[in-house]
């Protein structure tokens, strides 16, 4: 009896993903065990479902690379894209349809690799747009490259030795760039990141997440975390909250939780200002 209470209100749980979720398509999906990709896509569902926002009013947009698989599984207008160029395609998507939510969701080579100056140049627009990135450090679909957020030292395909470059900080140069709310998540602290997610889908203007994942089959066990629990025990014990008035931890852990969050106009509004303005003769 009690394992049967157990199951119904596991998949009652459940039941808001399993509607969002593409019908007809084949699951599992192409993540491997243990990856984080998974979790941050679950809270990205159950954030849209939360708001209560409907299934046509959420667009999904990506890049190419394994977070860039996930618009094949959610049951929304979606674009899987070209690799380090979704940001310029959902561009385009929020200014022909204003009203719908874009959310895009790309890898860290994905937003600041390859696609680094799209990433610079939608913060500075503060362009409408919520941009989720998993950071797993690497470049986990082609075989766990150095990507630009591969932390000092560390072992990669293309670093076999430690590698030699400082990492961007992607969540600090979206605040630099412009971007009108920045947060950084984990996705061993889910609820937090929900929590995160729920603000960034209400924000005008440019919105980004940087969640902190794990890729365990071409990082973690190169790097000390054999399985995807250490991976997780690090995020846990290698992350401080955020302290007030900035995003710099002292003890160089990383910092989680809301970087910036500020009012200034997104580029739609000041699309429309200026086509009115234009329509009256202004200019
Ligand atoms: C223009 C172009 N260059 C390179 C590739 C090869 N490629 C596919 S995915 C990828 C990197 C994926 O890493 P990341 O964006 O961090 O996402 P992850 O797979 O780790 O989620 C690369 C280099 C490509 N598909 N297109
Ligand atoms: S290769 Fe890494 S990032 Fe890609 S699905 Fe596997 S664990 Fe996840």
């Amino acid at each position: 009896m009690l394992s049967q209470l157990t199951a119904e209100k596991t998949i009652t749980a459940a039941a808001p993903v399993q509607s969002y979720l593409r019908p007809g398509k084949r699951f599992p999906t192409v993540w491997c065990p243990g990856c984080g990709i998974g979790t941050v896509f679950g809270t990205i569902l159950r954030t849209i479902d939360g708001l209560g926002l409907s299934k046509d009013e959420v667009a999904m947009v990506s890049g190419i690379g394994c977070t860039g698989r996930m618009p094949v599984y959610a049951d929304l207008p979606a674009m899987h894209t070209t690799h380090g160029r979704a940001l310029a395609f959902a561009t385009g998507l929020k200014l022909a349809q204003p009203g719908m939510t874009v959310v895009v969701v790309m890898g860290d080579g994905d937003a600041v690799g390859i696609g680094g100056n799209h990433f610079l140049h939608a913060a500075r627009r503060n362009m409408d747009l919520i941009a989720i990135v998993v950071n797993n450090s690497i470049y986990g679909m082609t075989g766990g490259q150095c990507s630009p957020s591969t932390p000092l030292a560390a072992k990669t395909t293309t670093s076999i030795n430690g590698n030699l470059d400082d990492p961007i900080d992607i969540a600090e140069l979206a605040a630099a760039a412009g971007a009108n709310f920045v947060a950084r998540g984990t996705t061993y602290h889910v609820v937090a990141l929900h929590k995160l997610m729920e603000q960034a889908f209400q924000r005008k203007g440019f919105s980004v997440i940087e969640v902190v994942s794990q890729c365990p089959t071409h990082f973690g066990r190169f790097n000390g975390a054999p399985s995807p629990v250490e991976m997780l025990k690090r995020q846990r014990d290698e992350t401080v909250p955020v302290t007030a008035g900035g995003a710099s931890d002292k003890s160089g852990k990383i910092t989680r939780g809301v970087l910036i969050d500020r009012d200034r106009a997104g580029y739609v509004e000041r699309y429309r200002q200026l086509m009115l303005s234009a329509a009256e003769g202004g200019r």
